[in-house]
């Protein structure tokens, strides 16, 4: 009776502790909608070839509903800012598209002239009502001379290398197991303190997307981080920056998607056996984590494996719950 009870108690607080992962997670968004940054720019077509404007017209953040597309987002900020647009629909396909702006119509400067649209640094190659738009998104209007060349996503796309990697929160630097290709390893080394890192990664062909995963390369979820995003990052947690992956819009055919690690360092001796979530001390909390793992409920990183596998069996099951637990009430040390 009293061994149900305290697996009771485990189990009970460690869906509270997931409920207020959960909760964390959508405090950051708007209540009823998602906030997205829109922004209209021309940097292409110059005033001595006629631009009636050039630069950066606004940079807005609008609050569309959950369901709103990136052509409903683009327009909400367009109304906002009081900006003169022309939506037309396309000869071809019969979808909307924004054919001008404050002026500056498709065809201005050049023949193949027009807008469009990058969502976080990757240039969309389909019509915006078909493009989804999450909470933090950065939808950047464009005008391009030449259909997207002269914002560095030139067609053919021959290649999903990187331009530039570099790391906020963390010193980033090549791991001494680098080769030199592409797809290069690095090693992270979090700043004193640092419990998350943003990772700033520009595509060489913006038309490739870039796509951030944590502990597990899965480039068929959805559930990435983006450029922008804080990625809340602990010792031996595996960071994946993927570029091009071939089940993405965007992804040039023929093309291997090009896919960076880099690896939050750490030194083992620097941890005590148990502790598992990394914070100095073992107790319940390092207990009930180690049976959400054994329960495949949560995953564990490199170093959390090594320090949850207290029977040094080298897997991690409920045997290691269980001493975890009898070494958090002081049972055995
Ligand atoms: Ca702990
Ligand atoms: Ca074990």
């Amino acid at each position: 009776m009293k061994k149900t009870a305290k697996k009771f108690t485990s189990f009970t607080l460690a869906f509270i502790m997931l409920a207020s992962l959960c909760l964390f997670g959508l405090s950051a968004q708007a209540q009823d909608g998602k906030l997205v940054r829109v922004q209209v720019v021309n940097n292409t077509y110059k005033a001595e070839n006629g631009a009636p404007w050039t630069g950066v017209l606004f940079d807005e953040v609008v609050e569309v509903e959950l369901g709103a597309n990136a052509l409903d987002a683009v327009k909400a900020a367009l109304s906002a800012t009081e900006t003169p647009f022309d939506l037309q629909t396309s000869a071809w396909t019969g979808d909307y598209y924004i054919a001008g702006i404050n002026g500056i119509s498709e065809g201005d400067g050049a023949a193949w002239a027009g807008w469009m649209c990058l969502k976080n640094d990757w240039s969309i190659n389909n019509a915006l009502p078909y493009i989804e738009v999450k909470n933090g998104d950065v939808l950047s209007m464009n005008y391009s001379l030449d259909a997207g060349a002269d914002l560095g996503a030139p067609w053919p796309n021959d290649t999903t290398a990187l331009k530039s990697l570099e790391a906020e929160g963390a010193v980033l630097s090549e791991a001494a197991s680098s080769t030199a290709d592409d797809t290069a390893s690095y090693d992270l080394t979090l700043n004193e303190g640092s419990k998350s890192v943003r990772i700033s990664a520009t595509a060489q062909n913006k038309a490739n997307q870039v796509r951030i995963y944590k502990n597990e390369y899965a480039p068929k979820s959805e559930e990435y981080f983006r450029t922008t995003d804080d990625i809340p990052v602990i010792p031996g947690d595996v960071i994946y920056v993927g570029v091009g992956n071939s089940a993405w819009p965007g992804s040039p055919e023929g093309v291997a998607e090009s896919v960076y690690t880099l690896s939050v360092t750490y030194n083992e001796a620097d941890y005590k056996k148990g502790d598992v979530n990394l914070d100095g001390k073992v107790d319940i909390t390092d207990a009930t984590l180690t049976q959400m793992k054994s329960a495949k409920l949560i995953a564990f990183n490199a170093l959390q494996d090594k320090l949850a596998d207290v029977d040094g069996n080298n897997k991690v099951d409920i045997s290691d719950a269980t001493i975890i637990q009898m070494m958090a009430v002081g049972l055995v040390s």
